[in-house]
């Protein structure tokens, strides 16, 4: 999953790709690269930042959508808005990236299970401007499992199709590096929630911390790549469903790598697909 930002604010690369023409073309080098999948999103959700309008955030994504959906692209929206995700359905996207797995408006829930959509549940607790503030778990990977349970049985009341549903233990999100490398570790106990998972660790500040100089400053962000795609490999030697990165081909070439290892068809990186409505399960698209 390739991560186009249409943001001013975005902590890695906002402002990068503000305008729609912009934004068009770094989605399309993403695809050129091996991206499956574009991740359209109007909403910075750096720690500490606050909301745009939805007429800002609508604005920002859907002509990005129609255009990289009219070339083909497979598209994702990341929004936690009922509004948002509507009219990037109608626009062509294809599945609902919601960081906070239905928490923030319940009601985009209705509006996925509506249309068919697929949708990725991330865990979430709080919006950025507070979410540091509750980052305190007793045991993370146990908590997170157990509220990610809760919305996976939130998305499935709302009628998400199950076999269209996937969820993410949302790095950075109300947790610190050391909550990330927990997860990381133990990112296994997860699946027994019984759904694909996504992974976003593209470059966040816990690689910037251990990546840091001498003097304790951290590694800046667009040098935290190779770091990145060892995290993707470790990833891939999980089974994990999909990776959520700001560049796509070392991370497409770690996944190359993985597939051959495990004596797999190297030429794919693609595994389950959340498949389109009416499948009777997750499909290998190159089967
Ligand atoms: N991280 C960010 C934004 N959206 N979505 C999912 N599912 N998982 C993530 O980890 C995630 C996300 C923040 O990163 P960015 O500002 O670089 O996009």
């Amino acid at each position: 999953m390739g991560v186009v930002n249409v943001t001013p604010d975005s902590f890695s690369d906002g402002g990068a790709y503000l305008g729609t023409g912009q934004a068009v073309q770094h989605g399309l080098d993403l695809v050129a690269e091996g991206a499956d999948l574009l991740d359209i999103g109007g909403e910075s959700t750096r720690p500490g930042a606050t909301r745009p309008l939805v007429s800002e955030e609508l604005a920002r994504v859907v002509p990005v959508i129609e255009a990289l959906a009219a070339e083909g692209a497979v598209i994702s929206v990341d929004t936690m808005r009922a509004e948002v995700a509507a009219a990037a359905l109608d626009a062509g996207a294809v599945l609902v990236n919601d960081v906070s797995g239905g928490l923030a408006d319940p009601g985009i829930l209705r509006v996925v299970a509506e249309r068919g959509a697929a949708y990725v549940a991330m865990h979430w607790r709080a919006h950025s401007d507070v979410m540091q503030q509750r980052a305190s778990y007793d045991d993370v990977v146990r908590e997170v499992h157990d509220e990610l349970a809760a919305r996976i049985e939130a998305a499935l009341a709302a009628g998400i199709d199950p076999e269209r549903l996937a969820v993410d233990p949302g790095l950075g999100f109300a947790k610190t590096a050391d909550h990330n490398w927990a997860l990381l570790r133990r990112l296994g106990e997860l699946d027994d929630l019984g759904f694909p998972i996504l992974v976003g660790s593209s470059r966040k500040s816990f690689l910037g911390a251990l990546l840091a100089d001498p003097a304790g400053e951290p590694r800046p962000v667009l040098d935290r790549e190779d770091a990145n795609t060892a995290l993707t490999t470790l990833a891939g030697m999980l089974g994990v469903w999909a990776v959520r990165v700001h560049e796509a081909r070392a991370s497409v070439d770690a996944l190359k790598v993985v597939a051959r290892w495990r004596g797999e068809d190297p030429g794919s990186t693609r595994g389950r697909e959340l498949g389109p409505s009416g499948d009777p399960g997750r499909v290998d698209r190159d089967e």
